[in-house]
């Protein structure tokens, strides 16, 4: 039952969403579009039949619109991020008040401690198994700490480093779980022993992007211009949501990073 979910907590980007952090050469986002694109994002979650927790633009944290790296969320094990780049520290506060307001569905976090760093993107949750992405952005500290968590909850979990991956920010800018045993994974990922047990599909080369595609209930929502990966995903026979994600792509930012679904 990992992709039952009932509501997700988003934010739309601020105006100065283009002063956040960002490794890739694509230009300077538009934040008109930008708005557009997060509207058209809530909207398909809605469609998926997901009530929104929306809240409000953050301009201290540019990054902030990338609310799912701020905790890892499922129905055992929720726990609070420790973001690795100091300048989205902060993020985590508005995160735990906005679940606060969830006691009904006893949501209490556990919080991830100094040493530890760890950003929900690079967590996946793959059938009751949870990978865990060692990156630049979650070390091995955080990764323990998750993991000790996950385990008390009774969910088993493996780390993939992916430091020695080129181009990919997060463990989910290269894989994603769509259930069913069965994982989208990147070539430069695809003989990981951690990924052994499930069904691998693979993602077109070249178009690596689109690997950050998100299971949602009934629907996978899945990146705009990508013709291999959506064959592929048509072909499984998902009911595909297509969005235009430019410019969170300018800024690193996948399908997945835009909503915290629980
Ligand atoms: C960052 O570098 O932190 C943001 N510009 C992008 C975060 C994307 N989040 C994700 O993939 N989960």
């Amino acid at each position: 039952m990992s992709f039952r979910f009932t509501h997700a907590i988003v934010r739309p980007p601020s105006s100065n969403f283009a002063d956040g952090l960002t490794s890739v050469a694509l230009g300077a986002p538009d934040f008109a579009l930008a708005l557009e694109e997060h509207a058209r994002y809530c909207e398909a979650l809605e469609r998926c039949g997901l009530e929104l927790v929306r809240l409000p633009e953050d301009p201290a944290h540019p990054d902030a619109t990338f609310v799912e790296d701020t905790a890892i969320l499922s129905p055992r094990c929720n726990v609070l991020a420790r973001p690795g780049a100091p300048s989205r520290a902060g993020e985590v506060t508005a995160i735990r008040a906005a679940l606060a307001a969830f006691a009904a569905l006893a949501i209490t976090p556990d919080a991830i401690e100094p040493p530890g760093t760890l950003d929900g993107g690079d967590i996946c949750e793959a059938d009751e198994h949870f990978l865990i992405g060692v990156s630049q952005r979650t070390n091995w500290d955080g990764a323990a700490q998750l993991a000790a968590f996950l385990t008390r909850a009774g969910y088993s979990s493996s780390c993939i480093d992916i430091r020695a991956i080129p181009g990919i920010l997060h463990l989910k800018s290269g894989i994603a779980s769509l259930g069913d045993e069965r994982i989208v994974v990147i070539d430069s990922l695809i003989d990981h022993p951690a990924l052994k047990n499930h069904e691998l599909v693979r993602v077109t080369p070249g178009e690596e992007y689109a690997a950050n595609c998100v299971r949602v209930n009934d629907h996978v929502l899945m990146a705009a211009g990508f013709p291999g990966m959506q064959h592929t995903l048509e072909q499984l026979g998902y009911g595909l949501i297509v969005l235009d994600m430019s410019e969170f792509q300018k800024m690193d930012g996948g399908l997945s990073c835009l909503s915290l679904r629980f």
